[in-house]
Parts: structure tokens; C-alpha cells; sequence
């Protein structure tokens, strides 16, 4: 394991399970109990300051029952910086700080034609387009089960009003444009992010099992309006209450 990650997860302490939110996300675990000060990202060694509208700079410790969870109010995304180290930087720390399980949230276009903004979609499976991965080097890594399938049943248990779909993983930092959207459509996608897709290899990779979860918060390119970064974070606020819900019946029991 890297040194940074190892001497990041000694400041932050053990913990069960971490999450790592997305757009709009920090909202939803606002009423968790807090174990301990907020650690700003600036002090942690290896991480980077977050650059994006709606994401936070600190990693928080909470309690969710007898589950210590480290949460981590942004993350780094691969068009920040094409550095594929940092945006597995935050995982690799919570491997090496103890976490069995890596809850990865997200904002997400929508693509399939029953996802609408506002739709919670557990992550089945992806389709990486970023052309790159964390691992370096002869790591042949079998992605079968990269999206755990006894974490999708729990939280569909938790709330069986849950979508499940494929999410892309795209690049970014611009949108698609509409061919795109028909083309991912059609290679077996049905929502569109930027984010997540290394970060479940890279936890994969460390043994952790992953749970995805994205928020629609808008119509991919060419299937609805324009697309733009305030009308993503309006959505999220909208639907927070339900997010807050998933999560507050969600890690208690992970
Ligand atoms: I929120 O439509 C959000 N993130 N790539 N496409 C991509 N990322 C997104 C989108 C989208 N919406």
C-alpha cells in the first residue's frame, strides 16, 4: 500500500466503512452522530483540495450505530487532474485505515427512459470510458463482481423503491454530446457520471466490497434540457431528505 495512504488512514484512525460523496451529498449525513473533529483534506498527505461547486474538503468520522464511518465530503475527480493515484487516493486511504466497505455516491445524468432527476439508482455495474485505471502494472483484476450483489440486496431491502443501472464512467470535465449519449445508451448504459468508476477498481482492488449509488439530477445530453452544474446541485437539495433517509437505514447496517 502506498506510504500517503498509510500515513493519511494513522491521522484519521480505524474505522468499519467509508463513504465518499458526491454532488450534493454532504447534506445527507448531517444527522449522524460526530465522532471526532473534522479533518480538512489540506492537512491529510496525499489528498488534494477539492475544486468543485458542492463538494467539501474534509473527511468526517460519524457513528452509525455501532459502525464507525469515515466520510469524506468530496472527492477527486480524473478531470482534475489525470492523475488516476489522487482520485484513488481517498479509497486506498480508507482500506488502509481498517474499511471493509466503500460506499461510493454520485450525481448522474440519466439515460434510460424511466430515470427522471430526482431517481436514486444502485450501481449494478459500469462501462469505464475514461480510458484509464488505478492499477499499474501486470494486475489482471477480475471485475465480475466489482458491484457487490449482497450490498445492492440490503439496500434494495432498505428502500425497494431503488432503480438499479449501469453507470458510464465518463471523463469529462465537459458533458457528452447527444451521439455520445446514443452511443453509450445503446452499448448497455442507462446513467452517465464522472466519477466512481476508478474509485470501485481501486477498492475492488484493495478487497473492500463496494456499494454505488447515484442521483439522477438531470437528462443526459440530447434527452432533456441543457444541461448545467447549478440546475445538478438544486436537484440534490431537492431530493436530500430522501438520500439522508437511504443513508440513516443504510450504514447502520453495513
Ligand atoms: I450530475 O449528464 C451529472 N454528471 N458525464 N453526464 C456526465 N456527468 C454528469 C451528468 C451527465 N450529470
Amino acid at each position: 500500500m502506498l506510504d500517503a495512504a498509510i500515513t493519511a488512514a494513522q491521522e484519521l484512525g480505524p474505522h468499519d466503512v467509508a463513504i465518499v460523496l458526491g454532488s450534493g451529498w454532504t447534506d445527507a449525513i448531517s444527522s449522524f452522530e460526530q465522532a471526532g473533529d473534522d479533518v480538512p483534506v489540506a492537512t491529510l498527505a496525499g489528498f488534494a483540495q477539492p475544486t468543485v461547486a458542492g463538494h467539501g474538503a474534509v473527511v468526517r468520522s460519524l457513528r452509525a450505530g455501532d459502525v464507525r464511518v469515515l466520510a469524506f465530503t468530496g472527492r477527486s475527480h480524473y478531470y482534475e487532474s489525470r492523475d488516476v493515484g489522487l482520485v484513488a487516493h481517498a479509497v486506498r486511504t480508507a482500506a488502509a485505515a481498517g474499511c471493509r466497505t466503500v460506499v461510493l455516491t454520485s450525481a448522474s445524468g440519466g439515460m434510460r427512459d424511466d430515470l427522471a432527476a430526482g431517481d436514486l439508482v444502485i450501481v449494478s455495474d459500469h462501462i469505464n470510458l475514461t480510458g484509464a485505471s488505478p492499477l499499474v502494472g501486470a494486475t489482471f483484476l477480475d471485475l465480475t463482481d466489482l458491484y457487490s450483489a449482497r450490498l445492492r440486496a440490503l439496500c434494495r431491502e432498505v428502500d425497494p423503491s431503488l432503480a438499479e443501472g449501469v453507470y458510464a464512467g465518463y471523463w469529462g470535465p465537459n458533458y457528452e454530446t447527444p451521439a455520445e449519449i446514443r452511443a453509450y445508451r445503446a452499448m448497455g448504459a442507462d446513467i452517465v457520471g464522472m466519477s466512481t468508476v476508478l474509485e470501485a477498481i481501486a477498492a475492488h482492488a484493495e478487497g473492500m466490497e463496494v456499494l454505488a449509488i447515484s442521483l439522477v439530477t438531470n437528462r443526459a445530453a440530447g434527452l432533456g434540457g441543457r444541461l448545467d452544474h447549478a440546475d445538478v446541485l438544486s436537484t440534490a437539495a431537492a431530493s436530500v431528505d430522501r438520500m439522508r433517509a437511504l443513508l440513516e437505514a443504510l450504514l447502520p447496517r453495513l
